[in-house]
């Protein structure tokens, strides 16, 4: 381990640059090359790396500070990895200055040499292309964003190899070739027009990668197949006059201008974290001077993102409606944070499900239960006798029962999928319990077929495993509809949420006495409210109605369930 200074390499000429962001903080571990900040030059900004591996120990400039070559920006503590070994440690300069060789001539450190000819050179089974820059779409002295290949990188055709920035748009300018890169002819922030030369490619004749003969060799006379040119205009390729071909195929490869606002502007580095997190640059606030984007601002994006999304799918199962935000409640006074239960859990998804995808409406209507309940109280004795109680409950699924048979559209489920109605043969109907764990919904099955005694046994049957945390899985499947009673607790109204793929379901409030108009005076009569609340894509409204009217008839008058 040894202590190493980080210094500013050669800047390609620039005397003194801003620091616009600082990449890595006190502690870091970094690799040899590893972007440490980034400057900006007046033409581009240029990242500085790292002279070897180990941990940054202190960085000793900030954001705004001016450098220039040679200064100290940071000490690291070199593992002695890679570059960072102790044989190089001694030569950080050395380091920085080769790395930013390769990124001057690349990112915008040195100008193109203009005067240099870019002949096509060819030898053995390459040949050498000048890249142009294809029709911009009518525009002119676009500035370089970004140089996205380096000398000595091999790319395929269409490869993005440089990006260019409008005030409207930013778009890649394609390689027309497979190959190696020979030479980078332009700099970041270089403004081009079409026809402009952009780099040299090494072609292979053979398709192949154009890797090896980049060498001049005139002696090789062999044209290129299609270029159509002699040896003649090869060696005076310096101006337009070189090979047209690959900006036609530019042309009609430049990737679509992304949408208004998609211009964006950030370092390679930043653009790389980007796409490696496939976080979506346009939609990224910058927070660098100039609304640059910084490292930062990607990664708390991607954090929000992350974030938006959990709580979303927490909440929203896939409908796409933003989750709702939670403050800090410990700010406004004490709390205590508890794990749901997976019953509580589940119960939440559920119902959280059945309001999102289902068009609920609720149905009020209230039943004379005045002679059901002296019917009722008359059988307490023949219910000790069996051990049974008779409440409201066996009456309303029995009353359930007769109206789903009366009215069969209450018994379907949906699939809209396949836009298919399921009509049920069956009525199982499912009773809502509460218990100190939460809802539970036990099935009775075929309560068409049962008499009021048998419902009474097995709905306080089903309720105490409820409560016992008794109930098998299947005990709690198959239900066609669901009562959930809240008569015995009290209450005059409420709207229930249909346990889909269900299509209703009933709410019974506590029964009361009211006076009833008989048509010569006010009768003091036992009222039962009802809620029946369903799914409008399967009932109607009209239909909803006649099922409550029908409720109450059979309640009202306990003769008609026998019809
Ligand atoms: N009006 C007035 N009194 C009623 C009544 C009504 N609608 N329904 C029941 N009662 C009376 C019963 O007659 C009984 O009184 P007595 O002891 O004097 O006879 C008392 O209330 C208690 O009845 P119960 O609740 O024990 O029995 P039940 O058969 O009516 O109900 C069950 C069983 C399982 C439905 C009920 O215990 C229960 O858990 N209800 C809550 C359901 C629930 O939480 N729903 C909400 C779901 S959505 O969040």
């Amino acid at each position: 381990m040894s202590e190493q200074e980080i210094r500013v390499p050669d800047l390609g000429g620039a005397d003194e640059v801003e620091v616009i962001e600082l990449l890595v903080s006190a502690g870091d571990s970094v690799e040899a090359e590893d972007p440490i900040l980034t400057v900006e030059t007046d033409k581009a900004s240029v990242e500085l790396p790292s002279p070897g591996a180990g941990k940054i120990i202190k960085l000793t400039v900030k954001v705004g500070d001016k450098v220039k070559e040679g200064d100290v920006v940071g000490t690291i503590e070199s593992s002695g990895e890679s570059g960072g070994s102790d044989d190089s440690a001694g030569e950080p300069e050395a380091k920085a200055e080769e790395k930013t060789e390769t990124e001057s001539s690349s990112k915008g450190g040195a100008e193109p040499d203009a005067s240099k000819p870019a002949p096509k050179k060819k030898s053995g089974g390459s040949r050498t292309e000048v890249v142009l820059v294809p029709p911009l779409d009518g525009m002119e002295d676009v500035p370089v964003i970004e140089i996205n290949v380096s000398e000595g990188d091999t790319v395929e055709a269409d490869d993005a190899l440089v990006t260019v920035e409008s005030d409207k748009a930013s778009m890649e300018i394609p390689s027309p070739f497979s190959g190696k890169v020979v030479k980078v002819l332009v700099a970041e922030g270089d403004k081009l027009s079409e026809g402009d030369k952009l780099l040299e490619l090494s072609v292979a004749e053979d398709g192949g990668d154009g890797d090896d003969d980049v060498e001049e060799s005139s002696d090789q006379d062999d044209a290129p197949a299609d270029s159509g040119q002699d040896a003649k205009s090869e060696a005076e390729a310096d101006d337009k006059a070189t090979p047209k071909e690959p900006a036609a195929r530019s042309q009609s490869a430049v990737s679509e201008p992304p949408a208004p606002g998609a211009g964006v502007h950030a370092g390679p580095a930043v653009r790389k974290l980007a796409r490696e997190l496939g976080a979506d640059m346009a939609r990224i606030k910058g927070s660098g001077p100039k609304s640059r984007i910084l490292k930062d601002d990607v990664q708390n994006y991607v954090k929000s993102q992350l974030q938006q999304a959990q709580q979303g799918s927490a909440v929203a199962t896939g409908s796409g409606i933003p989750g709702v935000k939670l403050p800090d409640f410990s700010q406004f006074g004490d709390i205590e944070k508890e794990a749901m239960s997976r019953m509580m859990a589940v119960t939440a998804a559920n119902m959280q499900r059945s309001w999102l995808n289902v068009p609920h409406v609720t149905q009020f209507e209230d039943a004379d239960i005045t002679d059901m309940e002296a019917f009722r109280k008359s059988q307490k004795a023949a219910g000790e006798k069996k051990g049974v109680k008779m409440t409201p409950l066996p009456f309303l699924l029995k009353a359930c029962a007769t109206a789903l048979a009366e009215l069969p559209q209450f018994n379907v489920s949906l699939d809209m999928e396949r836009k298919e109605v399921i009509r049920k043969q069956y009525v199982h109907i499912g009773i809502a319990v509460d218990t100190p764990n939460g809802l539970m919904v036990p099935v009775i099955r075929d309560v068409d077929k049962k008499g009021l005694w048998e419902l009474a046994a097995e709905s306080a049957e089903l309720a105490q495993k409820a409560r016992d945390k008794k109930l098998k899985p299947a005990e709690m499947q198959g239900a066609c509809f669901t009562i959930t009673s809240l008569g015995g607790i009290g209450g005059t109204a409420f709207t229930p949420i249909v346990n889909a793929p269900e299509v209703a379901i009933l709410g019974v409030s506590k029964a009361a006495m009211k006076p009833v108009w008989d048509g010569s005076g006010f009768q003091p009569r036992l009222l039962l409210p009802l809620s029946l609340s369903y799914d409008h894509r399967a009932v109607n409204g009209a239909d909803a109605a006649r099922f409550t009217s029908c409720l109450s008839r059979l309640l009202s008058d306990l003769r008609e369930l026998l019809l």
